[in-house]
């Protein structure tokens, strides 16, 4: 992709329709990822969200985590959904649904859902400390969290790490933020359900965005019966591990937010005066066991492991890559992967589309447009430029941060984007593109 120079006017419009965005979503006490397709407070989206806010608005960062932690379980799990009481006609599957209250740890207001999203709820506290107009204030703010996002870190480690690697799993493709990879393919198409495991329900992702863009039928039954395995065991972890769920993944992009989290609470830890060692220590063994566990040699990349077929998946999806945000390969695997990413399976630097697409282009199933299977997510350029600027790869970042700004403009703020052409996908004005993209041009002064 060539990098042409932007017009500072067209780039201060843009920043101000970026906030127009956000001022859309926000509801009075949290940012919706979009209106109509996800009118609820998602988990990870939340912490996207404040990162923007956190440059111009610090108020309404706070608010966005104290809204979303809320819904903190008692056992210390952020959910992935807090459901607002304005119930929604718009989304499957709501609170009803979920029905969380089977648990004794779900509070009882607000709703939320019964599973979460990757922990990347530390990153964002100290993305606001170090970004925030006013520090004192932020210092205090971080205070008030810190004890909350301890509490979720420990849960990860006590009841998601059954073997003590230091690896979490995650026990719905949801849990992953990455909905529809080509991660799940091979779990997935083993799981064979019989018609009645299968509950009456009605997809309304579909309605507003054209099918063909979105996960298939039969992928969703089955998305529905993982919510089934852990809605009838209570959300008890115990017993959804002793009744072999049949979906139990190490996921590499999960796990290397973990990773960091620890890193950047350790970090707070230092700073407000608490004792950071309990969260360098998880971030080490965290950080080996992903070198031992999840690097695959042949593939240039990370990959997740699946517990139940005790194996690693061969997916060459491009979070493979995003270890490199938490400073996990050495100096011979940071090459490995600056090789391959560099190529034209994810957008080499001389080819002509824009980087970076989640899924190797040169793969089966590979699809420009669809759903977590090629398209470029604003979130996932985000992680990986931040990754790759730690490493020294400034072309590489020149790209993904022209990348950002070329599609917001040429296509508005898109739930994601076509590699190929630069055109928008999914839902419209989407809350992170917004926010992500606010985070870009502050960063580079614009
Ligand atoms: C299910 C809200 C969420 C994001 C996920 C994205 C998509 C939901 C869905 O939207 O997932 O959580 O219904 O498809 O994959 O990353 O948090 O924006």
């Amino acid at each position: 992709m060539k990098i042409t120079a932007q017009n500072p006017e067209k780039i201060k419009i843009l920043m101000r329709e970026a906030k127009n965005v956000l001022d859309r979503n926000w509801t009075g006490s949290f940012t919706r990822p979009a209106e109509g397709q996800y009118p609820y407070q998602w988990s990870w989206d939340s912490v996207f969200i404040a990162m923007g806010y956190s440059h111009y608005n610090q108020e309404r960062a706070e608010q966005e985590y104290r809204h979303l932690l809320s819904g903190q379980w008692k056992n210390g799990m952020i959910p992935q959904i807090n459901f607002s009481d304005k119930k929604s006609e718009s989304y499957f599957p709501g609170p009803d649904f979920w029905q969380v209250e089977k648990s004794e740890h779900a509070p009882k207001h607000p709703k939320t859902s019964g599973i979460c999203q990757p922990p990347i709820h530390a990153v964002g506290l100290l993305h606001l400390l170090k970004h925030a107009p006013d520090r004192e204030r932020a210092l205090n703010f971080c205070k008030e969290i810190f004890p909350k996002l301890e509490a979720w870190h420990q849960y990860l480690y006590r009841e998601r790490d059954p073997f003590d690697e230091g690896l979490a799993y995650i026990r719905h493709p949801w849990e992953s933020g990455q909905d529809n990879s080509p991660i799940w393919n091979e779990v997935l198409n083993a799981l064979i359900l019989e018609p009645d495991q299968i509950p009456y329900y009605v997809r309304k992702d579909i309605r507003l965005i054209d099918p063909s863009e979105r996960p298939t039928d039969d992928d969703y039954d089955k998305f529905v019966y993982l919510l089934l395995f852990s809605r009838e065991r209570n959300y008890n972890e115990e017993r959804i591990l002793k009744d072999d769920c049949p979906f139990l993944m190490q996921d590499v992009l999960f796990n290397t937010l973990l990773c960091k989290a620890n890193q950047d609470l350790a970090e707070i830890a230092g700073i407000i005066g608490k004792d950071p060692t309990p969260f360098l220590n998880w971030a080490k063994k965290t950080t080996t066991s992903i070198n031992n566990k999840l690097w695959y040699d042949q593939e240039a990349m990370y990959a997740d492991y699946d517990l139940r077929a005790d194996k690693k998946v061969q997916a060459r999806v491009l979070s493979g890559f995003i270890p490199l945000y938490a400073g996990i390969p050495d100096e011979i695997k940071k090459n490995k992967i600056f090789n391959y990413l560099n190529t034209h399976c994810f957008c080499q630097m001389t080819d002509e589309c824009f980087p970076a697409p989640t899924f190797d282009r040169s793969r089966d199933g590979y699809s420009s447009r669809l759903y977590w299977r090629g398209p470029v997510w604003i979130n996932m350029n985000w992680l990986l430029k931040k990754g790759l600027e730690q490493y020294g790869f400034e072309d590489y970042v020149a790209q993904l941060n022209h990348s950002i700004m070329e599609l917001t403009q040429k296509s508005g703020f898109r739930e994601y984007y076509d590699t190929d052409d630069g055109k928008g996908y999914g839902a419209d004005n989407f809350s992170w593109t917004a926010s992500l993209l606010i985070d870009v041009l502050y960063d580079k002064k614009a």
